[in-house]
């Protein structure tokens, strides 16, 4: 065993007996309470599931495993002279709870190095994917084909026990997330480079060699860690987060969780949100003709935008009720490396004109920019011009947190998720009694 999979099995013993006495003693203790605006509205707020590699909270933004992203960008090990972390030190960190030494994250650059090789028919089902397929869509093809090598879906046909369900797990997750970058490179270069594969170099870490398998110089290798890392996880309630989640509750494998996991990313209110706002703003971009636009230039867009009945993509969100941290972090890496850039000015001026405009309208609850106002700018200063590929970046990052939680549910034997629905009459008749109890929350994301 690994020394990894050691310090998860002892995390995971540790961990079992918290969740069983919460589950036999305190089972019917009340948590949250549902009202007729969540049950119609997306479930919003409700408190239904659990998970420990990472919270949001609506004012203060994401943490994992109880560090902020500044404290995980100021702690985790980073390679010799970069900024960026080493995306091995997070798998770690989302794994184990821990920060790793740099000697742990070693291991797991040596784990990754092992299982890095794609199977020769994952570049054929990309090869034969038809013309104009999305990226995402190739991306997820590309996951359920490897489905065949699930360890997990092997062990179960044999009849193991439950309890080592998390063992043949963690083999999938860590076979899926060392490919994934080869994977979504490959994809790249088949779209965009005529099919000119760069080969891996086995000397570099996760987000250098994905950025020099896409053909970028340095720093494209500290944005790829960066991006990485900031898209890993948000809570498990996300579209995203959720559907993995869903589906590997079914005891699905990696494979086919992380596949849906990607279809739920690639929807334009969640990952494809980054891709939209480079796509709306080029719109911009090419109408100016390249000019910069004035403030009233770009309220009116905005304006314009919102009055063919649109959503202004890259603000607003579900649970944050102030800027995405994940957005300032990008901010600054721009304001550092890139203030010039004509691209980051209109990001700069939507963070200065869009929020009082959200809050005119009055319609969003949360009128600030969430991740995806800024990630395309800086993919497209580098030279990744492509933005229909933007989430594929989103879909890699986002799975390592997404694995990570689906060793933790087998881990801890979480059951099928299936929650209940009801009809429009039983919701009027609760609603309807004149004795029926009203909440005093006050946003539905509470
Ligand atoms: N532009 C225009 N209207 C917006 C808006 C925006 N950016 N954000 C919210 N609204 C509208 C909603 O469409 C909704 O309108 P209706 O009442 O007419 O249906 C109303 O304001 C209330 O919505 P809300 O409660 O504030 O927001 P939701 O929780 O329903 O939705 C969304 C959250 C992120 C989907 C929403 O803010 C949105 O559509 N934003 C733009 C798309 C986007 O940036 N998505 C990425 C979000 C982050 C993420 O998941 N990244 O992957």
């Amino acid at each position: 065993m690994s020394r990894l999979k050691d310090k998860l099995h002892d995390k995971i013993e540790a961990q079992r007996p918290r969740i069983n006495k919460l589950l036999k003693e305190y089972g019917d203790v009340i948590i949250d309470e549902v009202t007729v605006s969540q049950v119609i509205g997306g479930m919003r707020g409700i408190k239904s599931l659990i998970s420990d590699i990472s919270y949001l909270d609506p004012f203060e933004g994401i943490r994992y495993r109880g560090y902020t992203l500044p404290e995980i960008f100021e702690k985790l090990p980073k390679p010799a002279g970069a900024d960026m972390p080493y995306v091995e030190g997070l798998v770690y960190l989302l794994l184990t709870g821990d920060i790793p030494t740099e000697k742990e994250v070693e291991e797991v650059l040596d784990e990754f190095q092992k299982r890095r090789i794609l199977p020769r028919y994952v570049y054929e089902v990309i090869d034969a994917m038809p013309c104009c397929s999305h990226p995402m869509t190739i991306l997820s093809s590309a996951i359920m084909t490897m489905q065949r090598e699930s360890f997990f879906a092997k062990k179960y046909k044999s009849g193991i026990n439950k309890l080592e369900y998390w063992d043949s797990t963690y083999e999938d997750a860590m076979n899926l997330l060392a490919k994934l970058p080869e994977i979504g490179t490959y994809i790249y270069t088949k779209l965009y480079r005529d099919g000119k594969r760069i080969q891996q170099n086995p000397n570099l870490d996760f987000g250098s060699n994905f950025a020099h398998m896409l053909g970028f110089e340095k720093p494209f290798d500290e944005v790829s860690r960066l991006y990485f890392i900031i898209h890993a996880d948000h809570e498990a309630g996300n579209v995203s987060a959720h559907t993995g989640h869903l589906v590997a509750s079914s005891l699905a494998d990696v494979y086919l969780s992380i596949a849906s996991m990607i279809n739920g990313l690639a929807g334009p209110l969640h990952g494809l949100a980054n891709q939209e706002v480079l796509r709306w703003l080029i719109e911009l971009y090419d109408k100016m003709e390249g000019k910069i636009p004035t403030e009233d230039e770009m309220r009116q867009y905005v304006w314009d935008t919102l009055n063919a009945g649109h959503v202004v993509p890259g603000f607003g969100h579900a649970v944050l009720r102030k800027t995405d941290p994940r957005y300032m972090l990008q901010r600054e890496f721009s304001l550092k490396h890139l203030p010039e850039d004509p691209i980051f000015k209109y990001v700069d001026l939507l963070y200065k004109v869009v929020p009082p405009i959200l809050l005119e309208q009055g319609k969003a609850k949360n009128p600030w920019p969430n991740v995806d106002a800024q990630s395309g700018a800086v993919l497209w200063h580098y030279g990744l011009r492509e933005y229909d590929f933007y989430t594929v970046m989103f879909g890699i990052g986002r799975a390592i947190g997404i694995c990570a939680n689906i060793v933790w549910d087998r881990a801890l034997g979480f059951p099928l998720e299936r929650p209940k629905s009801i009809t429009t009459d039983m919701v009027e008749k609760v609603a309807f009694n004149p004795k029926a109890k009203r909440s005093k929350k006050k946003g539905s994301a509470e």
